[in-house]
């Protein structure tokens, strides 16, 4: 028989009857909320979003800013038993509007700083026959979202939601389906990882608790945003699992951004990323951040991609923090690798995290020795149910209980375990997926453009940087500029190459097969 278990109870309900009411639960810009304020404002939103129809089981699509609105808007779905579905605010509303429809989501709800994308997306959703019907749109002007679509203002959902009154806390199940997160990974077309309400216990009750030690008065900033795993892990489950609270901070972080959070807030956990710590490094060579800015911050964490050991050894000496490097997947809801407090291993990702089992396989699908390359698989109960209406890819990612991560990994004599890169062609750049074919389809759309490769190279710290290698149309020539701020127009900027370079033609294999390695070589001069 199914547990009943709802994780925003957990994380806030479970709170209040600890006693915990007076707490601080979330720093904005706009308020600060205690878990007793959170609890009400959780009720209001609930209460809303049942006005507008919203059943157990939907899903709500949360294309929103690091705010209160997010933040209430995750929680007081999960209350009602539908499925959070919160997406990348770097997304182009072309590239949203496939979310859109591929989630089925009826209701879309978005800030006001994306009500252009927003509406972009919702009207091409629309015409390829998604579902979205309703719109809720924080800020005052809800207009332009289309005749078949009833849109609102955040303010006007609430007041329908005071009018009907409380809707009551849906009876979900451990194994209720609790979040939803997009991510393109390794096949490049975005897909939904589906995770239940018990798998947010999970990972609060394994990384957040036994390798982080989160305490109640641990104050957290993420560099992450909410709508990545690692962002939702780091701002609001592993906080709120303990009765401490989280900074959010809707802009880009700059180093002075967090240097200013984190002295201002006396934040004592970070959470950055290998692209967050290297400029910190940078700015506090040049004198613009004043490492004195964390010296309250007690813990560092880092994920996305493997931290250059230059980054760690360059954080404890300048800044004085220890950052615990892990791995983890939006698949596996958070971290399953990770170094330990006291601990460190530089350029490793160090042991595996309580409650989860690795594997690294060869080529023929069996263990190998410490000090052999192989693939990475986990396994562990935060690991997501599946992608959402993906069989073929379900089969090839999930054996078992084990999940295929398509990274290369080597066990070390020692029992730690080091990132060798990826199994396959696809690129991390800044911690985010970034597929060469959906680059390749953007440039190859450019009139100058015959054929386009995009690799990447390692810039000086080890790290990937997409580079587009380009043959063009005869009458024309490369670029490069032109063809970034092209990527810029089509995709989400992140996706961009930081390099283009001229060839003359793509190599090839005899049987026609790009050889990859050798664009990479030439690209890297
Ligand atoms: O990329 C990672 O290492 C990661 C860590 C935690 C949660 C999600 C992800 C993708």
């Amino acid at each position: 028989m199914a547990e009943s278990f709802n994780a925003a109870d957990y994380l806030v309900g479970r709170r209040l009857a600890a006693g915990d009411g007076d707490r601080e639960a979330v720093r904005a810009p706009s308020r600060s909320l205690t878990y007793a304020e959170l609890d009400a404002e959780i009720e209001r939103v609930a209460a809303g979003l049942a006005a507008l129809g919203v059943l157990p089981e939907q899903r709500v699509v949360l294309c929103m800013v690091d705010e209160v609105e997010l933040f209430t808007g995750i929680l007081a779905t999960m209350r009602l038993g539908a499925v959070a579905v919160p997406v990348s605010t770097m997304l182009r509303g072309p590239e949203l509007a496939v979310l859109v429809a591929d989630s089925r989501t009826r209701l879309l709800l978005c800030s006001e700083t994306f009500a252009a994308t927003s509406r972009a997306a919702v009207l091409a959703a629309r015409e390829r026959g998604g579902d979205v019907a309703e719109v809720v749109v924080t800020g005052e002007d809800a207009s332009g979202f289309g005749a078949d679509v009833t849109a609102r203002t955040w303010a006007e959902m609430l007041a329908g939601g005071e009018a009907l009154g409380a809707a009551p806390t849906y009876d979900t199940w451990d194994e209720s389906q609790a979040l939803w997160l997009y991510t393109s990974g390794t096949t490049g077309k975005p897909k939904a990882a589906m995770h239940r309400h018990a798998d947010i216990r999970t990972v609060c009750e394994t990384y957040g608790q036994q390798v982080l030690g989160i305490r109640p008065d641990d104050l957290c900033l993420s560099v992450a945003k909410l709508f990545f795993a690692y962002g939702i892990g780091n701002s609001m489950f592993f906080p709120l699992s303990v009765g401490a609270a989280a900074v959010l901070e809707p802009s880009r972080p700059t180093p002075a951004l967090l240097a200013d959070l984190a002295s201002r807030h006396r934040v004592t956990m970070f959470f950055g990323t290998p692209s967050s710590y290297g400029p910190l490094l940078a700015a506090a060579e040049s004198g613009q951040v004043d490492p004195a800015a964390f010296a309250t911050v007690r813990r560092g964490a880092s994920a996305g991609e493997a931290l250059p050991a230059r980054m760690v050894n360059g954080m404890r000496d300048v800044y004085g923090v220890e950052v615990l490097d892990g791995i983890g997947s939006t698949e596996a809801l958070h971290i399953y690798l990770s170094n330990r407090p006291g601990e460190v291993s530089p350029g490793t990702s160090g042991v595996p995290v309580p409650g989860y089992d690795v594997e690294i396989r060869g080529t023929d699908g069996r263990p190998v020795p410490d000090g052999e390359t192989g693939t990475l698989f986990v396994r562990g109960d935060s690991i997501c149910t599946g992608y959402w209406c993906r069989t073929a890819t379900n089969r090839l990612m999930f054996e078992g209980e084990w999940l295929r991560t398509g990274d290369t990994y080597v066990r070390n004599a020692d029992g730690t375990y080091t990132c060798l890169g990826r199994t396959d062609d696809v690129l991390k750049v800044g911690g985010i997926w970034v597929t060469p074919s959906e680059v390749e389809e953007r440039l190859i759309a450019h009139p100058s453009v015959a054929e386009v490769v995009v690799v990447a190279i390692p810039d000086d710290d080890g790290l990937d940087v997409p580079v587009a290698c380009v043959v063009p149309r005869e009458g024309h020539s490369v670029d490069p500029e032109a063809l970034v701020a092209w990527c810029r127009e089509g995709l989400a900027s992140f996706k961009r190459p930081r390099h283009v370079i001229a060839i003359e033609e793509v190599p090839r294999t005899a049987t026609g097969k790009v050889q990859r390695f050798r664009l990479r070589e030439l690209a890297a001069g």
